[in-house]
């Protein structure tokens, strides 16, 4: 497992800042967003850090798999049998602020189509 000392998701990952988990298996973990943009919003990673989804794709595929077994089985959890999203934001044009790959999963309302 790779890791950056220097990264606030490695350190997640290491229980050396907390965050709320709703579910760990032993390559990803899912915690509730710090700043949540609807009723459910909870960041699935990679125990491994890798900077964003196309360099764990091409490091860990069976890990990049588990990030969206992961999704669904929060989004049972969570109750949202009426939908929700899945976003990686990738790079400073998609508005990624934390360069350990994270996918966001956003539900419990209605949303709008195209993002901002
Ligand atoms: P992005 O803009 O796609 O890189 O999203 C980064 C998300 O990470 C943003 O929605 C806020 C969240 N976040 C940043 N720092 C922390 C933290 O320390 N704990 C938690 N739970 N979320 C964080």
């Amino acid at each position: 497992m790779t890791a950056d000392p220097d990264c606030i998701f490695c350190k997640i990952v290491a229980r050396q800042i907390p965050a709320d988990i709703v579910l760990e298996s032993d390559t990803v973990i899912g915690f509730r967003d710090l700043t949540p943009q609807a009723p459910t919003h909870v960041l699935v990673i990679p125990r491994s850090h890798y900077p964003n989804a196309a360099a764990l794709a091409e490091g860990e595929p069976a890990t990049a798999a588990h990030l969206f077994d992961a999704a669904r089985e929060i989004a049972a959890s969570e109750g949202l049998e009426n939908g929700y999203r899945l976003v990686f934001n990738t790079g400073a044009d998609a508005h990624q602020t934390v360069f350990h790959v994270h996918m966001h999963l956003l539900g419990g309302r209605a949303m709008g189509w195209p993002p901002g």
